[in-house]
């Protein structure tokens, strides 16, 4: 591997870039050239995975039986996280009652406590979804005006007029209403609501519009796409169009009228009436356990908001330590021994700020990945150059010596640390199974971020703040030209 030393390129080496790939070790234009290439096109969307159009939907989301104990359990889950999160306070909020956090507190166990009584709850509620037109209030009037009025448990049968929005919380069953086969976007709400965690029950409505043959090849493939997902598909037709009948008279005049036929429901509510007949305290189980998962979330979020409040500053502080180490010695330190060390320094503080545990081995093994993907994925590169340029309009004077290299080094230091501090948040979300620490998955979130903070005038800010933390000869800031 032959790099040139930035020197050679002029007084306004960007050296940085190289300087990450000897601490990396390899070059970039080796494997990763392709990449490099498209992004400065600025194409930037290469890593947009094409995404071909789902068949079915995968079985992983079905819903498993739901036991009270696995309420309980969560629930509990809750209270011990609200108790982290109270201990984590800092002190004076800890000791003040009268801060937000601790109204937000209360409210949480106030849900905890709704949501162990909602166990006991005797009646269902239904919601009933999907796309303009399908039929929705149709069936939602029929059902009401018949079915319903023999099923003292059913207290609600609702429509969702919004086509995006998830049902209320407390919905027992989702109605998913189609009037053909399931477009891509209707597979996608549908497995949307069972990653939320609501059943569903699929009504194909409007049976009265289509040929009896192609009702059944139609109802085949829908339940194809939804079977194994304990998703029922029934046929049915909420509102017939009214037909056209002939009656010959006496005097051979032909006469028309139209009537208007019987609503078809029965598929549906045989199995309604058997779900509530048998599977009503099931469905209240896992209206339970889908709130019992959303407070769990919330909990996790309160505390992350308060462990991003110690995160920050964290970030801050290696990122001026990062500036100044590369200001100071812009070739020695910047064979990124020391980006990489320092790195490696903020996973571990901020691994312990998100409660995550790395030895120092680790955290460099990790920081090494990381340098890697900024490398690779151009980001170095990119905002050299953006950082160079706006030192060189905005700053003149100080191009000189290692302010690009301590700026570049803050700037990379600090969307290391954003991003770190995302996937510490979003990992925390997560259940614990499926948390892992592949920080070699971070370059969707880096290349995000990167590319968020380069519009606008946050970078300028930036640039100016870096400035201000190196040690520059003649610090006064120079008149900028907006
Ligand atoms: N042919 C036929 N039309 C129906 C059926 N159900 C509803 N419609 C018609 O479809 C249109 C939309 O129905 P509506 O219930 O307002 O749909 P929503 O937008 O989903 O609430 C109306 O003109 C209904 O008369 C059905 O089973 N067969
Ligand atoms: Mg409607």
């Amino acid at each position: 591997m032959q790099l040139k030393r930035p020197i050679l390129v002029g007084g306004l080496g960007l050296s940085a870039s190289l300087w990450l790939m000897n601490i990396v070790g390899h070059s970039p234009l080796g494997d990763g050239s392709g990449l490099l290439g498209m992004f400065a096109l600025g194409s930037g969307l290469w890593w947009l995975k094409q995404r071909s159009p789902a068949a079915a939907i995968e079985p992983p989301l079905a819903l498993g039986p739901v036991d009270r104990a696995a309420v309980e359990q969560i629930l509990s889950e809750v209270e011990a996280r609200l108790n982290t999160l109270i201990k984590e306070l800092p002190a004076d909020v800890q000791a003040d009652q009268t801060q937000p956090i601790w109204a937000q507190i209360a409210q949480q166990r106030q849900a905890i406590a709704q949501t162990l009584a909602s166990l006991n709850r005797e009646t269902l509620k239904f919601a009933v979804v999907g796309n303009p037109s399908t039929g929705k209030t149709a069936l939602v009037s029929q059902l009401s005006e018949s079915w319903q009025k023999s099923q003292p448990t059913v207290a609600a049968i609702a429509e969702v007029t919004d086509d995006v929005a998830l049902p209320p919380v407390d919905t027992d069953l989702v109605l998913f209403v189609t009037a053909a086969d399931l477009m891509q976007a209707e597979l996608q709400r549908i497995q949307s609501l069972l990653k939320a965690g609501y059943r569903v029950q699929i009504a194909y409505n409007k049976q009265d519009q289509l040929a009896p043959l192609d009702r059944q090849s139609v109802l085949q493939r829908i339940q194809t796409r939804v079977e194994d997902l304990g998703i029922g598909v029934s046929a049915i037709a909420a509102q017939p169009s009214p037909i056209k009948v002939r009656r010959h008279q006496e005097n051979g005049d032909i006469e028309v009228s139209f009537e208007q036929p019987d609503p078809q429901l029965e598929s549906l509510t045989e199995r309604l009436t058997q779900l509530v007949e048998t599977e009503a305290q099931q469905l209240v189980m896992t209206t339970a356990l889908r709130q019992a998962k959303a407070l769990l979330n919330t909990a996790q979020q309160l505390i992350n908001c308060q462990r991003r409040q110690r995160a920050i500053p964290l970030v801050e502080q290696m990122q001026w330590i990062a500036a100044g180490s590369a200001f100071a010695s812009p070739l020695a330190s910047l064979d990124l021994l020391a980006s990489t060390a320092i790195n490696a320094q903020m996973i571990v503080d901020l691994g312990a700020v998100y409660g995550q545990k790395f030895s120092l081995e680790q955290a460099k093994t990790a920081a090494g990945t990381l340098a890697e993907l900024l490398v690779k994925l151009g980001l170095v590169e990119l905002s050299t150059q953006a950082l160079g340029s706006l030192l060189k309009t905005h700053a003149a004077t100080y191009v000189a010596g290692g302010a690009l290299q301590g700026v570049s080094a803050a700037y990379l230091t600090r969307m290391v640390g954003l991003s770190l501090i995302d996937f510490f948040e979003e990992q925390s979300l997560l259940p614990v199974e499926k948390q892992n620490s592949a920080f070699g998955e971070m370059g969707d979130r880096l290349q995000s971020l990167f590319q968020a903070t380069k519009k606008g005038a946050g970078l300028q800010v930036f640039v100016q703040q870096a400035l201000a933390h190196l040690p520059l000869p003649q610090a006064k800031p120079v008149a900028t030209a907006q």
